[in-house]
């Protein structure tokens, strides 16, 4: 029997929680986290949850460290048990009402699934958009046991910005995320400090962004189990309640000043479009960027009329300044992006209403902040940020090999999809304008190679996705100026889903490829990732950052994408429509890549019109899109 909840959460009753910090410098650059097994209270209203997490919390301390001061971080797992998290299937994609079962709470008639249930503390942590020599990146296959420790030595020599850390292990890493194995990592450097921008706590808050579901006991109460429940038209979980810093719409004290916002989207798969409001009504002139994935922008931008969209494991440096608000104030910041996100507008104006159950958003409220009294601050944000950051001149793209490559969906027969990433072809290096978009291609279109076998044979169907989650190495620029390609919105409708199912084809139009909506950096290998493993900094770069970052990491799409010989078809262009070249200097005679363990298939179909694509060629380590 499915059993709905009774009593209802209530918003913004818990204090958000600022993680604890683990200053780098304070402890000689030597640190110690532990992974443990734990209990955590998403909510007042909520019984604690068994959880895993790093020093046992949810998230994990956040660590800050200085550019140029390498950190050693002994790992130690000590996890016990089995993973705290019921995984499961539910068998249809909506309960007896119509309601998505990924709105609910609880099981939605499924079954945990027994190999999740099996899961021992195997974990490896990876940090996220750190420049990380290769043997302590965290491959998703270096795993090490409970009662195993790890010794990782971090550079840190990169730009400051918002990094995480978070387990990394092969196949399950959408568990163990889940499960609380996440923490933000902030590095600091010299230029940060010349600007005066709020460090540490009260005016420097974290927010890492994620959602969770749980089960239910017999009388529809929320018993506090995290629950990672998909259904079988959406392969990814958008569980339909939204944690902030490991608490479910807490609200936030602050002073009339101005607040710098670290915000990460740590979410398996939710893309979060994020407002704020006051009395109804947006305020986003209150925000301004100042940074991203890769640290502080050239200038201070506004966030889109619509809100700030951030993907999966993507970030935001924000000042919000609330200076001229009187104590009592209450401001919320809401989400109007509906999920599997597909970039379709929706007003900021109607974000208090956004609340979309065909959407899989059924609570759009994220967070509340109110105005305590204080004194009024307000910053003033300089007009120049960055001054180590300066994209390529597009002179010195114009004589770049172009490389194209495509997010495709491959399909297999008889089982979910998946999303692969595929070189397509390769764009004469002289001809078209680099300005963003795709040149033609006059060569006839060519046929579709036969399939290859896929390296892995599937196992439990469970475990193969049609759209894994995903995130994405992106370089430093501004949310601003984005514009997603045009897609039909998802449709269903309550009367929909109760039709009969339409052939594959068709659903899946019905639901576009969400990942594809907005341009992504992948960059591509250059010669240095051709030194032996061991002592190859960046090689890492060259295997990992081709693929797709996502949560899973179970086959193809963390396959490498191979770079062949100029000219060689891996996929067919008048199928795969690119929405970007993007290309920069490489040595002419680049020599071709190989990767002879990683063997790749190609897809059986490419997908008309879902392709996007990507080529970037690493011309520095700071370009270097990192993950
Ligand atoms: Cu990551």
């Amino acid at each position: 029997m499915v059993r709905a909840l009774t009593v209802p959460l209530v918003p913004f009753v818990d204090a958000l929680p600022v993680p604890q910090r683990l200053v780098a410098a304070e402890h000689q650059g030597r640190l110690t986290i532990c992974m443990r097994s734990s209990a955590h209270r998403f909510h007042r209203d909520l019984p604690e949850s068994p959880i895993w997490g790093y020093d046992g919390t949810v998230p994990g301390p956040t660590i800050e460290v200085e550019r140029g001061q390498p950190v050693t971080v002994e790992w130690r797992n000590e996890l016990a048990g089995r993973l705290p998290v019921v995984v499961t299937l539910a068998p249809t994609a909506t309960d007896a009402e119509g309601v998505p079962v990924q709105c609910v709470e609880g099981l939605s008639g499924g079954t945990p699934d027994p190999h999740a249930a099996a899961l021992a503390g195997y974990t490896v942590a990876h940090l996220h958009g750190g420049l990380t020599p290769a043997s302590y990146d965290g491959w998703t296959e270096n795993v090490f046991a409970p009662g195993q420790p790890a010794v990782f030595h971090y550079p840190m020599d990169q730009r400051a910005a918002l990094l995480w850390y978070h387990d990394h292990v092969m196949g399950v890493t959408r568990f163990n995320v889940y499960a609380g194995l996440a923490g933000l990592w902030i590095v600091r450097d010299a230029r940060e400090r010349e600007l005066g921008l709020p460090e540490g706590p009260p005016f420097e808050v974290p927010l890492l962004i994620q959602d969770r579901n749980f089960d239910l006991d017999g009388h529809g109460r929320l018993t506090g189990r995290l629950v990672h429940k998909t259904d079988p038209e959406v392969m990814e979980a958008f569980p339909p309640f939204t944690v902030v810093n490991g608490k479910i719409w807490p609200v936030l004290d602050v002073q009339p000043a101005t607040y710098r916002f670290r915000v990460i989207n740590g979410s398996n798969a939710r893309t979060y479009r994020l407002v704020l409001l006051r009395d109804g009504q947006p305020e986003l002139d209150r925000i301004t960027q100042i940074g991203t994935d890769q640290g502080l922008l050239g200038a201070p931008a506004r966030v889109p009329p619509d809100g700030l969209v951030l993907a999966s494991a993507e970030r935001a440096d924000l000042l919000i300044d609330f200076s001229d608000l009187v104590p009592g104030t209450q401001l919320t910041l809401h989400n109007t992006a509906t999920a599997p996100f597909d970039g379709a507008p929706f007003p900021a104006a109607d974000a208090a209403h956004a609340a979309d159950l065909a959407g899989l958003l059924p609570y759009p409220q994220v967070m509340a902040i109110r105005i305590v009294p204080g004194p009024g601050t307000r910053r003033t944000i300089p007009a120049e940020l960055a001054t180590d950051y300066r994209p390529p001149a597009p002179e010195a793209l114009a004589g770049a090999p172009r490389r194209a490559i495509a997010l495709v969906e491959r399909e297999l027969d008889g089982e979910p999809n998946m999303l692969t990433m595929r070189e397509l072809a390769i764009v004469d290096d002289d001809t078209g304008p680099l300005d963003g978009r795709h040149a033609p291609d006059p060569r006839p279109p060519r046929p579709v190679p036969d399939p290859l076998p896929a390296p892995d044979p599937p196992r439990d169907p469970r475990w193969r996705h049609r759209r894994p989650p995903h995130h994405r190495h992106r370089c430093a620029r501004t949310q601003a100026g984005r514009r997603p390609r045009p897609h039909r919105r998802r449709q269903r409708t309550r009367p929909e889903r109760h039709r009969p199912r339409q052939p594959q084809r068709d659903r899946r139009d019905r639901r576009p490829l969400h990942h594809l909506q907005r341009q992504v950096h992948v960059p591509l290998p250059h010669p240095r990732t051709r030194r032996p493993r061991h002592d190859a900094p960046l090689r890492n770069h060259a295997r990992g950052a081709h693929a797709l970052h996502e949560l899973r990491h179970e086959g193809d799409v963390r396959r490498p994408v191979g770079v062949g010989r100029r000219g060689q078809l891996r996929g067919s262009p008048d199928q795969c429509r690119l929405s970007t070249t993007f290309s920069a200097p490489v040595a002419p005679a680049r020599p071709k890549m190989s990767y002879p363990s990683m063997n790749w298939s190609r897809p059986k179909r490419c997908v008309t019109n879902r392709a996007a694509s990507i080529c970037r060629a690493a011309t520095s380590r700071s370009s270097v899109g990192v993950e």
